[in-house]
């Protein structure tokens, strides 16, 4: 399928406890490039490989976890297509306008059945170089500064009504759902992996009781090595590491799973398959849950069940 309509994750904006020793934490220990700060403290970040002003926004609070997700659509005319459809569907539509965040256009915010605000936007200022369009070299020497992911990637969002999020992406912004773990008995659904590409994943939701609660943010790294690497960098700066090096039975990504300064969760991790329209989804019963998220170890980690910001 053509990707038009929503067509990727465009950022992620996270609430963190001390802003300068994320902003140290995210620049070298993950490698990030600084974009850019504005009038109300906010810090953004790309990583060396997007061409996006920013993909991950920090803001100051006394809580961590995650304000909202967004996703980059085609083009304007899309987004007013999308904002008509969500507020025919039901879905209560805010604006934002342009500039609000730095490099970004006007944004369509709501609000999903699990508690998360979602954004969708058209627009965000160009930032890359013209060396790295022309004739450009394969990595950088940003490329090899800290973890240095490729791209911020998904995020996995925990909160209550699941199957209205399934219902509300996949009839609505145009998602499909490769993967999912449900109970044995009733078949309800646990966790949902949805895709506005022909990635395993653009986002992906679990059933948890509280709404509006992040799992972790994730980025792309180019190899398995890469994600060794990682690990390697995590242990050299002593972050809390939480699940990993390993692989995930759902989606098959390589994996690890690790915690920022604040405690929010993050995943660097590499591969996973790709899925094309007619991709029959992938079930999990919630009894192979363990081998869904950890292969090799066959082995459901506690705090994967039970630790979010
Ligand atoms: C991911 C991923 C589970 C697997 C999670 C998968 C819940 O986070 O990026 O593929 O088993
Ligand atoms: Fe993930």
């Amino acid at each position: 399928m053509a990707i038009t309509g929503v067509t990727r994750p465009g950022h992620a904006q996270l609430r963190v406890l001390d802003l300068e020793q994320s902003v140290e934490f995210y620049k070298n220990v993950m490698g990030l490039v600084e974009t850019g700060r504005d009038a109300q403290g906010r810090v953004y970040f790309k990583t060396w490989d997007e061409r996006d002003h920013n993909s991950l926004v920090l803001r100051q609070a006394d809580q961590a976890g995650i304000d909202h997700f967004a996703f980059k659509v085609l083009d304007r005319a899309t987004l007013e297509r999308l904002d008509s459809d969500l507020r025919a569907y039901g879905v209560a539509t805010e604006r934002r306008p342009a500039g609000d965040m730095l490099g970004t256009g006007e944004r369509v915010r709501f609000e999903i059945p699990t508690g998360h605000i979602i954004e969708l936007f058209a627009e965000k200022e160009f930032v890359v170089g013209r060396d790295r369009l022309v004739n450009p070299t394969p990595w950088t020497p940003q490329s090899e500064h800290g973890i240095a992911p490729l791209r911020m990637d998904h995020a996995l969002l925990y909160g209550p009504d699941i199957d209205g999020n399934v219902k509300l992406f996949t009839e609505v912004l145009g998602f499909t759902m490769p993967e999912y773990v449900e109970h044995d008995d009733d078949g309800s659904k646990i966790a949902v992996w949805l895709t506005c590409s022909n990635k395993a994943h653009d986002i992906a939701f679990a059933r948890f009781p509280e709404p509006g609660k992040l799992h972790h943010v994730s980025y792309l790294l180019e190899s398995w090595e890469k994600v060794l690497r990682a690990g390697d960098i995590c242990s050299m700066h002593d972050v809390k590491l939480d699940i990993g090096p390993t692989r995930h039975g759902i989606t098959r990504g390589t994996t690890i799973y690790a915690f920022d300064p604040s405690g929010n969760r993050f995943e660097t991790f590499c591969g996973g398959y790709q899925c094309y329209p007619d991709w029959e989804p992938i079930r999990w019963p919630l009894s192979e849950l363990g081998a869904g998220l950890d292969y090799p170890q066959r082995k459901l980690h506690e705090s994967f069940l039970t630790v979010v910001t």
